[in-house]
């Protein structure tokens, strides 16, 4: 049956409506069924090694433009909702975003799923369902505020399985209960994302904002991506949901493998399991405990095949983001797994003597990415320079134990999403021009250099970008509320709010140019930035910078002198689909982390794809961005990694000394407390960011404020050459390919997992 006739049978079916009647609301669920029921059509991809890829996050995204682009659906979809008089943009705004990630590491674990399925290799997602995610942030008075995320529907991506396991938290016993969503790859099979989630939760114990008891775990467990973590009950609660999530998930693993009538004690030759991060950490001493006790190994024995089961990924090196529990909380969450902590912690104990290298350190903390070193096959870092830093500093002291255990594998993002279905008219410019073989192979992008000097082509590209950010300029009217100009220069900042990311340095440039505008020193060209980001609630500094963007914005976009000149918006409630929109409209990609901190980024991919310049330092990818591009088509600044390194280790770097020798630096810095910031916002933020940058500074903002103001000028400068512009924006289109997930995927597979 065709398409047309399937779905207004479907309307009349479900809402005794033809098609032209219906809302969008009441489509978007008719077309999430017809999805739903062509998805099950497709074969589950299968093989006698299956990938487990689990993570305490899975930031999908909304799902319906993606799951038809790769049913090779979008198109005829587009064409009969259009009959009608209906656009599948609109009725996709229908669906909620759901939030169950933070940031990069859960938005990674989304891309690869893609790519998994997309080179139809056997892999499932293992996560959590989080009832209400991530916090929806919503802006106050100039502050963030956070409320929760009620993104489950009566129809949704979610089906709910007889799948059910009984987890312990030592005698206290929960139940679970399984949701799948189908993952579809372009032009390919399916695989699985498996949300374990409780029966017994009840959202009524959410009241004001996102506060809610913490202690009675049956009914909490699966209510958020994890919340404050400031205080004991928030960090027990993290335990009881990463042991929830792992012993669901190892559960599963040795169902699915009795199923296939294999033989545990060759465990690793059908899985491998991905730990994201340390989080899903547990899982190693779980799957030993279920070997041991429920299957009858050796203790021997079970360590042995678990280590060549699991692999663990790195994605970070800032030392308080590293995962180090009290033994005495595992005690109280899962006394069960702390004699087999205890036996894998006197295994390193009694081999090396190194006091870095223990499980269980002297004040009985265990660390959890030292259980994945000594107890995983794997260890990666998620690009060239990150995992260099590891191998070279961070975790030397594990480099030298095990070498041939360390890899590196350069983060990707699915072109699906980011640009067949965020950006249609380029990827249409794209195949008109190449040819569409770029969809399958993203190197073929590279093809598009040898169009450096077709104006056609140059023109083209310019012509979707005005588009783009002509579609912005009209949602941020709507949505925010602020008008900007299409034909200013788009420089936008969007990721989690951190100070290492140093949004607080791009704050400070506006700052000087506002100041420079007020002096009469005015750009060529209308600027427009951009933010956005949420904060960890709990996270004083990161919300102090959210209302100092804020508060300028609120300054400039109201002075009349200026604003003709320059525009600050921070969009409110930054998010997957947020991004969709506003990436392709971007000209300029700020990347600024301090060298060393960011260990890869994404977001400095998507952009690249779209055609936006990277503003950034050598930290993360932007450094093989730039050994891709060239220094041409790039703009570095700041510090070098080494450089960031020596001052912590010297303890050398002192913010007050480049404050008081820059007239520059010491006059934006001031605007933070001066009377005009002080009249709009709050004294107590304000004095508190300013102090900190003047006394702390950790991420050292002010060593680089300088080098950051000449080369961005340069930047905005050098956008008057148009066509000069027109070729750094194809360069960087056709150098991305390098960032397809799908190659990041393939070396996961050809080093790691061995998929068959
Ligand atoms: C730690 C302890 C207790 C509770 C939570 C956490 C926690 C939660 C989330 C620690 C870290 C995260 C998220 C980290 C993250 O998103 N890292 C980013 O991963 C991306 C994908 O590899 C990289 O591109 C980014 O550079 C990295 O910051």
């Amino acid at each position: 049956m065709d398409l047309e006739k399937r779905l207004s049978e479907l309307t009349k079916k479900v809402y005794e409506k033809d098609i032209k009647e219906c809302s969008n609301a009441q489509l978007y669920n008719c077309v999430l069924q017809l999805t739903k029921e062509e998805m099950a059509d497709k074969p589950v991809i299968s093989g006698s090694r299956k990938v487990y890829y689990i993570s305490m996050e899975f930031l999908i995204g909304k799902l319906l433009s993606n799951n038809l682009i790769n049913l090779k659906m979008y198109d005829e979809m587009e064409q009969v909702l259009a009959k009608y008089g209906k656009k599948l943009s609109d009725i996709e705004e229908a669906e909620p975003e759901p939030s169950l990630g933070n940031g990069g590491l859960g938005r990674l674990a989304a891309c690869f799923l893609d790519s998994i399925a997309t080179l139809g290799l056997p892999g499932d997602g293992i996560g959590l369902n989080y009832h209400y995610g991530l916090f929806k942030q919503v802006f106050r008075d100039r502050l963030q505020r956070a409320e929760k995320n009620d993104w489950i529907e009566e129809n949704s991506w979610l089906n709910k399985t007889e799948t059910s396991f009984t987890v312990a938290f030592g005698s206290r016993k929960v139940k679970s209960v399984l949701y799948d969503i189908d993952v579809v790859g372009y032009e390919n099979g399916c695989n699985k994302l498996h949300l374990f989630d409780v029966e017994t939760v009840d959202e009524d114990l959410v009241k004001e904002g996102i506060d809610f008891d913490k202690t009675a775990i049956e009914k909490n467990l699966t209510l958020f991506l994890y919340p404050d973590d400031s205080d004991e009950a928030g960090n027990l609660l993290r335990i009881y949901q990463e042991y929830f999530m792992v012993s669901n998930g190892a559960q599963l693993i040795v169902k699915e493998l009795k199923e296939r009538g294999c033989d545990l004690h060759r465990l690793n030759e059908y899985a491998a399991i991905q730990i994201n991060d340390t989080h899903p950490t547990l899982v190693i001493p779980e799957l030993i405990r279920i070997l041991t006790w429920e299957e009858g190994f050796t203790i021997e024995d079970a360590v042995q095949v678990v280590s060549r089961t699991c692999a663990y990924t790195n994605h970070t090196i800032l030392a308080e983001a590293l995962e180090k529990w009290p033994l005495d909380y595992i005690e109280r969450v899962v006394p069960q797994l702390v004699p087999i902590i205890k036996e894998l912690s006197a295994r390193v104990a009694k081999k090396y003597v190194d006091p870095k290298v223990q499980i269980i350190d002297k004040d009985k903390r265990v660390h959890m990415a030292h259980i994945d070193i000594h107890y995983g096959y794997s260890v990666n870092g998620v690009a060239a320079i990150h995992t260099d830093i590891l191998k070279e500093t961070e975790l030397n002291h594990f480099y030298k134990l095990y070498p041939d255990k360390f890899n590196n594998k350069t983060n990707g993002i699915t072109f699906r999403r980011w640009l067949l279905s965020c950006n249609k008219e380029l990827a249409d410019l794209l195949t008109d021009t190449i040819g569409d073989g770029y969809k399958k192979d993203a190197k073929e992008l590279e093809k598009l250099l040898e169009k450096i000097d077709d104006t056609a082509v140059l023109d083209g590209i310019d012509k979707i970008k005005q588009q783009k950010k002509a579609a912005l300029a009209s949602y941020l009217k709507e949505k925010e509320g602020v008008v900007v100009d299409s034909s200013s220069v788009f420089d936008i900042q969007v990721k989690r709010l951190h100070e290492y990311k140093r949004q607080q340095m791009n704050a400070l440039y506006i700052i000087h140019k506002y100041l420079e505008i007020k002096e009469g020193k005015k750009p060529v060209r209308p600027m427009t930035f951009i933010f956005g980001a949420k904060a960890a609630p709990a996270y004083v500094i990161a919300q102090d910078i959210i209302h100092l963007i804020l508060v300028l914005s609120e300054i400039i976009n109201k002075d009349p002198q200026v604003s003709p000149y320059m525009k600050v918006v921070m969009v409110e409630n930054y998010n997957v689909s947020y991004a969709e929109k506003l990436i392709p409209a971007c000209d300029i990609s700020e990347q600024i982390s301090l060298a060393s901190k960011e260990a890869s980024g994404t977001g400095n991919m998507k952009f690249m794809l779209n055609g936006a310049v990277t503003l950034g330092t050598s930290d993360g990818a932007n450094v093989e961005i730039h050994e891709l591009v060239g220094d041409e088509n790039i703009y570095i600044f700041g510090e070098k990694s080494d450089t960031v390194i020596a001052h912590y280790a010297k303890a050398d770097y002192i913010s007050k000394d480049y404050y008081e020798k820059s007239p520059v630096i010491k006059k934006a810095v001031d605007f933070i407390v001066g009377p005009q910031a002080m009249a709009v916002g709050h004294k107590e933020n304000l004095e508190r960011l300013y102090k900190e940058l003047l006394n702390k500074d950790w991420f050292m903002t002010l060593l680089d404020l300088e080098d950051y103001i000449k080369v961005k000028d340069q930047a905005f400068a050098d956008y008057e050459d148009r066509t000069a512009w027109k070729k750094k924006m194809l360069v960087n289109i056709a150098k991305a390919g390098f960032f397809s997930s799908d190659r990041t995927i393939e070396e996961y597979n050809r080093d790691i997992w061995k998929l068959k």
